[in-house]
């Protein structure tokens, strides 16, 4: 490797370009031309050329070709030079480089591959037209070869620091960079202290070429945390000046921070404001935090970074899932897109739901909600029971004597709902019914519509409350009658079953003066009314019917305490028939009428003959009566036996007697008790009889003589007894009138008698 910078001169050919910049040293012994005296394809003229000479000729300037042009002859078929086709580009075969633009020097038209495969290339020397310029030819043509010798030796220049380069007939040595004389033996220097380095800074020097020689070069660096402004390397040039000049080190700034909004900063500044190694720390107020999780404290690094960007502060926000509102709940925000630090939330119950717990939360700054979501409970209202005297019938829709439940009531017959309550009940979103819970109390009725009408009184089983089912009874004044109902009743409807009655005044039929009286009367309340008094009188000769009152008396029954009295004729006591008599009257036994008596036969009349019947129902004298005719007891005979048809010896009695075995009667067999009180015959005697059986036979027929005796001789009898009873009229004892019980019979009686 050489010392001096090797100038990037690559391609060969353009040496010429180069020499017209550089200095060209020509050597004694320059690059020569050579042609062949024979032609050959173009591959044997390259072979040619590189055994006996260098190459084929391949360097092309315009000097070059008017040099060639004019010393080489003419010949036929000009000459090969080295350029080629190869994979279809035109080549230097020397240095395997293919042709440039610039480089080339066709002959007009050309190339214009005229006969197919022209690969190759020759050089018109001497040609009329189109002297000295190229033209494509098939490489199998045999041509003249042309080739060069180059001048250039290994140690025709120092190596390292120039290049030789081959001229015509001669070389030169071509110095590189910052080297210089005529073999490039000597190097440029510059100075050693134009690189002294500034404070915080070093320098480190590379001399490639020597102590501060052409292309040494020196790189600047500076402390950590200091930056380097201006060129951070110098190179000595071949000018004998440095490149640039020696860079400073200035402190590193950080971009400046500001306080965040709603923030406070706190820099420290240990080497400059806002410098490296400059900590800066946020600290965001209540409710804000670094936005994005920022680190709190940044820190100015040697790069001039903060080793993050500057913080802001952002509000806080919580977590809008932790709002879910509870069933039957909805939600309001005051920060509906953020929930933002300090925003409030307010939980609302729909209606008929109870907010259990806290109805607003609100975001903290620890990012939580200041309260859980509160719950929302069903609405209830106070149970209700059945009333005692009814029945409740209720519907929950939601749920238990909860919201919107409604409770029917229904009071059993004869009670109502208290205070004209409500008969249904609504439970309220207040967890109140909309009224106070039913009762139900008994029915009550007027007690003014009791009235009781005049002359009545009224008493009632409830006489405080009039209540249901309660009876009241209407009584009248003595005297008055009740027309109507007496008993009402308190119905279910407030009314009583039936209107009060009326009480009238009682009324008696009316009475009518009798036929044979007088009738006076006193109404002190009313015509034949009760407490009407009526007196009756009857005429001379008759007296009240059937000893009924001479006063009546107009009773609360409305019946006269006795009935319509009639006068009726006096009547004596009746009379019958005296025993064993007959009576005969003129009427019956009424004021004015006489009774005359008879007997029968046997009988005597004792008393009056005749009695009349007076003003005061008596009688004028006793009633007589009739004795019978008695005769005197017989004795029985000795020795004999009696035996009467009666056991009293009256009139009439017939006496048998008959005497014992052995004796016989003498005297009369049969005594009879006459009219007069006598008996007939004579009192028998038995005396001592022989035959006593024929006696008894005859006596037995006596005895029914007697009886026929009796009835012929009728009609003298009832003359006796009429004697007998007037006669004994005084005697009479006439102690009871009801003893005859039928006159009439006696009349008639006494008609058959007559
Ligand atoms: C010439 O160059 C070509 C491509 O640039 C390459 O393929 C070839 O091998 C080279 N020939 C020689 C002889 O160096
Ligand atoms: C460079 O300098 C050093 C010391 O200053 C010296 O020893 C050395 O010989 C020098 N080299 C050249 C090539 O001048
Ligand atoms: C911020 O930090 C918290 C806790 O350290 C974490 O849960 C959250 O995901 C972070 N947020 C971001 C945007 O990095
Ligand atoms: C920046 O530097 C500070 C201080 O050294 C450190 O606390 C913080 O975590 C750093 N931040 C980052 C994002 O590296
Ligand atoms: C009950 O209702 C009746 C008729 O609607 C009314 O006359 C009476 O004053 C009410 N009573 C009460 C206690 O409200
Ligand atoms: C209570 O509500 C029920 C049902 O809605 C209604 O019939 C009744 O009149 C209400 N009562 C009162 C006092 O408002
Ligand atoms: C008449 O009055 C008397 C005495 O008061 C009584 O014994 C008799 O039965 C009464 N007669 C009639 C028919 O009422
Ligand atoms: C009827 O009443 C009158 C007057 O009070 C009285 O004198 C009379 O005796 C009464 N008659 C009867 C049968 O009670
Ligand atoms: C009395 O006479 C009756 C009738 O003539 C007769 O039947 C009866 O036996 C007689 N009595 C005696 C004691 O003779
Ligand atoms: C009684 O009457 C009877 C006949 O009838 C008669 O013979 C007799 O002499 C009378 N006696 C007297 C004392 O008159
Ligand atoms: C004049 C001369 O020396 N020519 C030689 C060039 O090289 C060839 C071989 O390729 C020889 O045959 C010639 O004699």
């Amino acid at each position: 490797m050489g010392v001096c910078v090797k100038v990037p001169v690559h391609f060969f050919a353009s040496l010429v370009l180069i020499s017209s910049v550089l200095n060209i040293w020509r050597g004694s012994e320059g690059w020569s031309y050579h042609s062949s005296h024979f032609k050959m394809d173009w591959e044997h003229a390259r072979q040619w050329c590189r055994q006996n000479y260098t190459d084929m000729v391949a360097i092309q300037n315009k000097e070059e070709i008017s040099h060639l042009n004019k010393f080489l002859p003419k010949v036929d078929g000009y000459y090969w030079i080295g350029i080629r086709k190869i994979d279809d580009r035109w080549t230097w075969v020397g240095t395997n480089k293919t042709l440039t633009k610039e480089a080339e020097n066709w002959a007009d038209k050309e190339p214009n591959n005229g006969g197919n495969n022209e690969d190759c290339v020759e050089i018109y020397i001497k040609r009329t037209q189109d002297e000295g310029k190229w033209n494509d030819e098939s490489c199998l043509k045999k041509k003249t070869a042309l080739c060069y010798t180059a001048s250039c030796k290994d140690d025709s220049c120092v190596s390292g620091q120039g290049e030789c380069v081959e001229t015509i007939n001669s070389h030169t040595c071509s110095c590189f960079k910052g080297c210089y004389g005529e073999r490039c033996e000597h190097v440029v220097k510059c100075k050693p202290n134009e690189v002294t380095p500034a404070g915080h800074a070093s320098v480190q020097c590379f001399h490639p070429k020597g102590n501060f020689s052409y292309d040494s070069h020196c790189e600047y660096s500076c402390e950590e945390g200091y930056e380097l402004k201006g060129s951070s390397t110098t190179r000595c040039t071949s000018t004998t000046e440095w490149s640039s000049k020696p860079p400073t080190c200035q402190l590193i700034q950080c971009p400046e921070l500001i306080k965040p909004q709603e923030g406070e900063m706190q820099c420290n500044h240990p080497m400059g404001r806002f410098s490296y190694q400059s900590t800066c720390e946020f600290v965001c107020k209540e409710g804000y935090k670094l936005r994005d999780n920022r680190s709190s404290t940044l820190f100015c690094g040697a790069t001039g970074r903060w080793n993050d960007s500057q913080p802001t502060c952002e509000i806080v926000k919580c977590k809008p899932e932790d709002l879910t509102p509870p069933d039957h709940a909805t939600v309001q925000c005051s920060d509906t897109t953020d929930f933002s630090y300090d925003s409030q939330c307010e939980y609302s119950c729909e209606e008929g739901y109870e907010l259990k717990g806290s109805s607003t939360t609100r975001c903290t700054s620890t990012t939580e909600w200041s309260s859980k979501p509160p719950t929302c409970q069903l609405i209830q209202c106070p149970e209700l029971i059945k009333p005692q005297e009814g029945e409740m019938q209720c519907n929950h829709p939601m749920g238990r004597f909860s919201y919107q439940s409604t409770c029917e009531f229904v009071c059993k017959e004869g009670y109502k709902l208290r205070d004209n309550s409500s008969s249904t009940l609504f439970c309220g979103a207040t967890g109140r019914w909309n009224d106070s819970k039913p009762t139900c109390e008994i029915v009550k009725c007027k007690s003014e519509d009791l009235t009781p009408p005049d002359h009545a009184t009224v008493q009632c089983s409830d006489p405080t409350d009039f209540s249901y089912d309660s009876q009241c009874e209407y009584s009248c004044e003595e005297g008055y009658e009740l027309k109507g109902s007496s008993t009402t009743r308190c119905t279910s409807t407030t009314e009583w079953s039936s209107k009060p009655p009326t009480c009238e005044l009682i009324q008696c039929p009316e009475l009518i003066k009798p036929q044979e009286g007088e009738m006076r009367c006193n109404h002190p309340l009313g015509r034949f009314s009760y407490q009407s008094t009526c007196e009756f009188v009857c005429e001379e000769g008759y007296k009240l019917q059937d000893n009924s009152s001479s006063t009546l008396f107009c009773g609360a029954t409305g019946h006269w305490n006795d009935s319509q009295p009639t006068c009726e004729i006096h009547h004596c006591p009746a009379l019958g028939s005296p025993v064993n008599g007959e009576l005969s009257c003129t009427s019956s036994f009424s004021y004015g009428s006489k009774c005359s008596f008879d007997c029968v036969e046997g009988f005597l009349l004792q008393g009056a003959l005749e009695i009349s019947c007076t003003k005061m129902a008596k009688w004028s004298h006793e009633p007589p009566h009739c004795e019978a005719v008695v005769c005197p007891q017989l004795p029985e005979p000795i020795n004999g036996h009696m035996n009467c048809s009666s056991e009293d010896p009256i009139f009439g009695t017939v006496c048998t007697f008959s005497c014992l075995d052995g004796h016989q009667l003498i005297s009369d067999e049969i005594m009879t008790c006459n009219l007069n009180g006598s008996w007939s015959g004579e009192v028998a005697l038995c005396q001592a009889h022989p035959d006593p059986s024929a006696s008894l036979i005859k006596a037995t027929e006596v005895t029914l003589g007697v009886a026929g005796i009796i009835s012929s001789s009728s009609l003298f009898l009832v003359y006796w007894i009429l004697k007998r009873l007037r006669s004994k009229a005084d005697k009479f004892d006439l102690n009871s009138t009801s003893d005859i019980e039928d006159p009439p019979q006696v009349y008639k009686s006494v008609d058959s008698l007559i």
